[in-house]
């Protein structure tokens, strides 16, 4: 297996936390998405979309950090990441996808370059964007969670693709600086889940093409002509 990655991708980093928790190690290579790499045509005939995660299979390239994960799970089904009720599955499936389908897309790196050079909006109010969609997301998914209260993660006493999700979500929150206090239930997942060297080792800054780690809006500051 092959993982085409960057340290900074969230989704990315649900992929390493995938492959940490079921033991599964894959050759990595890194996309530099700040340079463009994604767009390379090289790259794009693996995952048309030019996003990272990609995960080659033998003659295979998956794509989709969910479609990744949950091959993974039905691969090397130990341990399982997602719990054996049809009702608990379709709880963590949805905090899953509040995160992977409304929250995370809006912050795209894509999005974000478009914002500035399409839009020229600027740097405080692209952060501003970026945490706005965070907390819309992050309001409800606590709720959610604190409705579910079973134990240290999202749901249960082992970790499920919620919370695959949720860590690299929060990591993204911490990096443009917005005010976790009001989410405490989605805090205390995140310490329960970085305790675990299955997640810690995931972390953007742990990876070998790590980085500066400052905001996201540094990351696309280019001329606008680009
Ligand atoms: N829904 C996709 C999203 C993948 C995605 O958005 N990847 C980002 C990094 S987190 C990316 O490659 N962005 C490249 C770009 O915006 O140009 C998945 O879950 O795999």
């Amino acid at each position: 297996m092959i993982l085409f990655d960057y340290f900074r991708s969230s989704a990315a980093y649900r992929v390493r936390i995938a492959l940490n928790l079921k033991g599964v190690a894959a050759e990595r290579r890194f996309v530099h998405l700040r340079k463009g790499e994604q767009r390379a045509p090289d790259y794009l005939e693996k995952n048309p979309q030019g996003f990272v995660p990609t995960l080659v299979v033998g003659p295979v390239h998956l794509t989709q950090s969910l479609a990744i994960i949950e091959y993974l799970d039905e691969k090397f089904p130990l341990p399982p990441l997602l719990p054996p009720g049809a009702e608990d599955r379709a709880f963590v499936r949805a905090i899953a996808l509040a995160i992977a389908c409304d929250i995370h897309p809006l912050d795209n790196l894509r999005v974000l370059q478009y914002l500035y050079k399409q839009l020229a909006v600027e740097e405080p109010a692209r952060d501003e964007w970026y945490r706005h969609w965070i907390r819309e997301g992050f309001v409800a998914i606590e709720s959610q969670l604190a409705a579910r209260a079973t134990g240290p993660y999202c749901f249960g006493d082992t970790p499920t693709i919620a919370d695959v999700c949720l860590v690299p979500q929060v990591a993204n929150a911490n990096r443009l600086g917005l005010d976790l206090a009001p989410y405490p239930r989605i805090r205390a997942i995140d310490t329960a889940c970085l305790a675990l060297p299955a997640f810690a080792d995931a972390q953007p800054s742990r990876q070998p093409d790590a980085e500066y780690m400052g905001s996201e809006s540094i990351e696309i500051n280019q001329p606008r002509s680009n």
